[in-house]
Order: structure tokens, then C-alpha cells, then sequence
């Protein structure tokens, strides 16, 4: 009997346990904008805590003195503010290169109602954070990047709340990224902080896409969360006349295939659909778009038909005021510019953003490709480090899998040719493939061999577990000379399409000079019709996106007068100045729109 009892509990296990060793299921709410949310965003008390006290002295409990005698030697309440969302770093000058623990509290009045479950959700915090609910923990988060949220129903009092949030942005090596970034370390909670309600059973999460290889099928599923199951699940596309309806699974999920007619998004004719998802007292809505995109050769093809990909790689940094980007007029603002230079297509690297990004993208019909921070070295042999990764992919995707615009999943950035990279990679990419099995996967690569003084080939072994390459290259800035791009013959040992993932200059706007001189708009502008050159003798290159749109701030660029901690390859100054490689990019971009480039 015991023994029964306990190789039943063994059998659980291993079931609760995903193959492959992939972690586990997000327990992230999608699409919260269409949710009821509370707002927490606004000035929080701080207090910047670099030794890490606040644990040991429980700042979480906000205690205050009980009289003249007792020792509490800490105080929100006097202690100034930050704004959330916001990073610290542009928000206070001591706090710009500042990397550590700071400890936020906020205090909101809450109403408790019956059948209503509450989760706190963090759109994002950099890079670790570990919340508190009137004293009580919630939970932790790893990732810079990615959102979460932690159910608050039971921690929430019938009136007044303390949150108390830990975020600390302390570069690790074996976190992803690890040491060393060409980016600003902005820490903090850089995204909005809601609070989300639910009925007691909800659509937590939901995927409805062109079935892969299809333009006439939608495949799904919807997974709901709570004890009223299983239960039926509807789903409406109203100007497509659709409505089906299933049953949920064991696992929660309710899957969904259903032919369909609908006119296909594309960056000339966005469209998007209303759909509703609803199962018993739960509704949500959402604006989806359906495109089918896949490799034929060296060919990209959307919806069928190749396509050449117009694009910029950017950071999510804000243009004007400087800091993380999060707010829907930032990211008008740098899609806008994309638009401006005739962009279809948009690199979101080295991390994902925002989710308003993503939705804008899909509104403005760009394309676009999304990256985890899986950048330069990590610690390749360290398991908890995949996991890490793959969390933070699983989010992304968890996030954004109904947006037609991303096309391509990003697994790395210029990572080392050795077989620890290779192995966690090819891993990385096929968990990716488990998820999602309707977009390509990418990465950009900067190893090639030089054949002979003007001949490269890109062979990267990556390259096999990978639909599309990206290949960085700076031929002209970091080695040889512009002249040297137009001179060179690239050819690679893939039947693959090669996205020029990369290439770039460094001027600060109103730096003027000779065409041959380093730091000018002219030797940068000179450098981009070079390569533009260079990409027009490449037949087998679908797209590109040169680095960068606009100039961003990085503690590795320390050369004074010109870089002062801003990497200045932006084609736009961080003050929104159009540099004149910006005109020789969109030139090329406005003749490309109308004829193909091989
Ligand atoms: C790269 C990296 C990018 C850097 C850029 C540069 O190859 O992918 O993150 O900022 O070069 O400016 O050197």
C-alpha cells in the first residue's frame, strides 16, 4: 500500500516535470491592457541600500518606531521618491552608474471583493526583484526584461496595502546577460506595476495563429486558470464570421483549429481582427493579425511572396529625456523614425521590450525580430543559466505570440564559436521550436572565416539550427576601411537568407570632416553607402538592419568630448537630430520599396 501510494507520487512528478528539462509553464496573464487593472505607477519611496541591509533589517515590514526608546533605523516615509515605471539611473544624478539594491514601498487602498482574484503584475523590473505584500513575500523574479506577476489575493487587506519591492541590478555572471553589455544597466521597475483582476476562474493565456504552413486555418489554444473546469471556451473573429467553441483539457488548455478566409497582414495593409475569447464570466479582447512567414532558399516570404527586409536595429531608450524607454509616446516616437526611413521591418535588440512596442509594430505594419539577452559570453556550461535563458524567451513568447508583426525569434548576440555555446544554443532554439513552431528563429552571428584578404564565409555551425542568419559585420569601423565593404565577397555554407544584422559608424551629430575622418557624419555616411554597396553584391541577403537608429548611453564609450558614455552609431542623436547617414539609409530604402534589390 505504501509503496503504491509513493510510486503514485513518483509517477506525479515526473509528469509535473516538462521533458527535456524545460521549466515550467509561465504563469503569466496575458493581454492585462484588456484586463480591469489598478494602477500603482507613480512616485514610490526609496531607499538605495548598496550593502543589502533591508533584508536582515526587514525593511519589508515598514516598521515604524513604537516609542521614543525602540531602534528602527530605517524610513520610507522620508526617504524621497522615484517615479515607477522609471529606471533610477536617469532619474537621480548619483544614481547613474549605480549598481545594487534599492528597496521601493508604496501604499494603495484596496477594496476585497467576492469571486475576484488579485495578481500584482510587473511589466518589468532590472534585473532581480523580490516583492512584499503587507510584509508577507510574494515572490522573486530573475530577468531585466520580461513581466511576471504573483497572485495577491489572499496577502491583500480590505483597505490599506503596503508593497514593498527589492529590485536589485547587480551584473552577475552567471545571469543572462552576465558582465559585460555595450548597454546602460538601467536598474529599477522600468515597466508599469498594475494590479490585475480576474474572476475566480480566468483566460489566463491564449495563442490563435495561422496554423503553420497555412493561410486558410487558424490553430490555437486558450488556457484558463481556476477550479471551474473543465468548462467551454468561445472564441469570436466577428468580421471573419467566426465563432467556435471547445472544451478545456486536463492541463487547462483548450485547443482550436478552424478554417478561415481573411485578408492577411503585411507592412503595406496592417490589418487587424477583433477577437474575443470568453469562458463563463471571463472576456477578453484582443486586435489580431494573421500572416504566414517561411523560408524558401535564401528567400524570405511573407505571405507567400519574398520579401525584403528594410530595416534598423534600435535599444529601447528614450529618445529626449534618456533612460529605458516604456511609455506608448516613446515608442511612437522610435517606430515613428523607423517609418520615416521607410523601415518595414524593425530589430528589437538585445532584449525584449515593452509590450506597447509590440502592439504598436503590429498597428504600424512593422516587422520585427525579437531577441533574448543572450549576449557575447554567458557561462555556456552552466545549467541554471539555460533555464534562466529559456524563462526568459518562454515570457517573451508567452507575451507576444499574437503579434503577426514578430517574425523572427532572436536566440543570441554575437556569441563565441566554441562547443559549450553551440550545445546551449541548439537548446535554446529547440525549446523555442516547442513553443512556437510558426516563426523562424534567428541569431546574430559575427564569426566568419576570411578566405583570403577580400572573401569571407559566413559558416558559423549555429547556422544549422537556425532558419535565417543574422550576421554582424563591421567592416569599415572595427576593421579595414568603408572602401574595404564594397571590395569584399561574402558567400556562406547555408542555403539559408542571410539578414545583415548589423553594421555601423560612430558620429556625434554636427561632427563635420573629411569622408576619411573617424567621429564625422560624413565618414559614417560614406560608411553606409559602402556597405549598401557591399549588400547589393550579396544575393543571398533578405533584409538588413545597420546599428543603430538613435545614439544610446553605454559605460564601456568613455571618449571624452565624443562618446561620453553614448555608443553614437544612431543614425539620430539621442536629442532627435538626423544625422546624414539617416538620408543615405532612406534614400536606398525608398528606391528598395519599389524595386527589388537582387
Ligand atoms: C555589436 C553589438 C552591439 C554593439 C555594437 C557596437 O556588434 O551587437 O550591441 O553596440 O556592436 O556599437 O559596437
Amino acid at each position: 500500500m505504501f509503496r503504491l501510494r509513493w510510486m503514485a507520487l513518483l509517477a506525479l512528478c515526473l509528469l509535473a516535470v516538462p521533458a527535456g528539462g524545460f521549466p515550467a509553464p509561465s504563469n503569466l496573464i496575458a493581454n492585462v491592457s484588456a484586463r480591469r487593472t489598478i494602477s500603482l505607477d507613480g512616485k514610490w519611496r526609496v531607499i538605495v541600500d548598496p550593502y543589502d541591509t533591508g533584508f536582515g533589517a526587514r525593511f519589508f515590514e515598514n516598521r515604524k518606531p513604537a516609542n521614543k526608546q525602540d531602534f528602527v533605523e530605517y524610513d520610507f516615509d522620508s526617504s524621497a521618491t522615484l517615479n515607477v515605471p522609471g529606471d533610477w539611473n536617469s532619474q537621480r544624478d548619483s544614481l547613474l552608474f549605480y549598481e545594487g539594491t534599492v528597496w521601493y514601498k508604496t501604499s494603495f487602498a484596496y477594496r476585497k471583493r467576492p469571486e475576484v482574484r488579485t495578481f500584482v503584475y510587473f511589466g518589468a523590473a532590472n534585473y532581480q526583484a523580490t516583492a512584499y505584500l503587507n510584509g508577507k513575500k510574494l515572490g522573486s523574479h530573475e530577468g531585466g526584461f520580461t513581466p511576471f506577476n504573483f497572485e495577491a489575493t489572499d496577502s491583500l487587506a480590505d483597505g490599506d496595502n503596503l508593497l514593498v519591492v527589492a529590485v536589485n541590478n547587480a551584473r552577475r555572471k552567471d545571469g543572462v546577460p552576465a558582465l559585460s553589455t555595450d548597454w546602460w544597466n538601467y536598474g529599477g521597475l522600468t515597466r508599469d506595476v498594475d494590479l490585475v483582476e480576474v474572476p475566480n476562474t480566468f483566460i489566463q493565456d491564449y495563442r490563435l495563429q495561422l496554423a503553420k504552413g497555412s493561410a486558410r486555418e487558424v490553430s490555437g489554444w486558450v488556457k484558463l486558470n481556476g477550479a471551474a473546469q473543465p468548462a467551454q471556451v468561445t472564441v469570436e473573429i466577428p468580421d471573419a464570421g467566426i465563432q467556435q467553441v471547445a472544451t478545456t483539457q486536463p492541463n487547462g488548455a483548450a485547443e482550436f483549429h478552424f478554417p478561415v478566409k481573411l485578408d492577411l497582414w503585411s507592412p503595406e495593409a496592417p490589418r487587424l481582427y477583433r477577437v474575443v475569447i470568453s469562458s463563463g464570466s471571463d472576456k477578453v479582447e484582443d486586435q489580431i493579425g494573421f500572416r504566414t512567414i517561411e523560408t524558401r532558399g535564401t528567400k524570405i516570404l511573407l505571405n507567400g511572396k519574398p520579401v525584403f527586409l528594410r530595416g534598423i536595429s534600435m535599444h529601447e531608450e528614450a529618445p529626449f529625456r534618456g533612460g529605458r524607454a516604456f511609455s506608448l509616446e516613446d515608442d511612437n516616437v522610435l517606430l515613428g523614425w523607423a517609418k520615416d526611413l521607410d523601415c518595414n521591418f524593425v530589430r528589437l535588440a538585445h532584449y525584449p521590450y515593452n509590450e506597447a512596442m509590440l502592439r504598436l509594430a503590429d498597428r504600424l505594419g512593422l516587422l520585427v525580430w525579437s531577441e533574448v539577452p543572450v549576449y557575447w559570453n554567458i557561462d555556456w556550461q552552466n545549467s541554471a543559466t539555460l533555464d534562466l535563458a529559456e524563462q526568459q524567451l518562454r515570457d517573451s513568447m508567452d507575451r507576444d505570440q499574437n503579434r503577426a508583426a514578430i517574425i523572427l525569434w532572436s536566440m543570441a548576440n554575437e556569441t563565441p564559436v566554441t562547443p559549450d555555446r553551440l550545445d546551449f544554443i541548439k537548446q535554446l532554439s529547440s525549446y523555442a521550436r516547442t513553443l512556437d513552431d510558426t516563426r523562424l528563429l534567428t541569431a546574430a552571428m559575427n564569426r566568419t572565416v576570411n578566405e583570403s584578404p577580400f572573401s569571407r564565409l559566413l559558416n558559423d555551425p549555429l547556422g544549422q539550427f537556425l532558419d535565417v542568419l543574422g550576421l554582424n559585420e563591421y567592416i569599415g569601423w572595427y576593421e579595414g576601411t568603408p572602401e574595404d565593404a564594397v571590395r569584399t565577397q561574402w558567400s556562406t555554407a547555408f542555403d539559408k537568407p542571410v539578414i545583415v544584422s548589423e553594421f555601423g559608424a560612430g558620429a556625434p551629430f554636427g561632427e563635420h570632416g573629411a569622408a576619411d575622418a573617424r567621429w564625422t557624419e560624413e565618414y559614417q555616411a560614406h560608411l553606409f553607402q559602402s556597405q549598401i554597396q557591399m549588400i547589393r553584391q550579396m544575393p543571398f541577403v533578405a533584409g538588413m538592419s545597420p546599428w543603430v537608429l538613435m545614439d544610446f548611453r553605454s559605460p564601456r564609450r568613455t571618449l571624452p568630448f565624443i562618446q561620453d558614455f553614448y555608443n553614437r552609431k544612431g543614425l539620430i542623436s539621442d536629442r532627435g537630430q538626423r544625422k546624414q547617414a539617416f538620408y543615405v539609409l532612406q534614400k536606398f530604402y525608398r528606391e528598395m520599396a519599389y524595386v527589388p534589390v537582387h
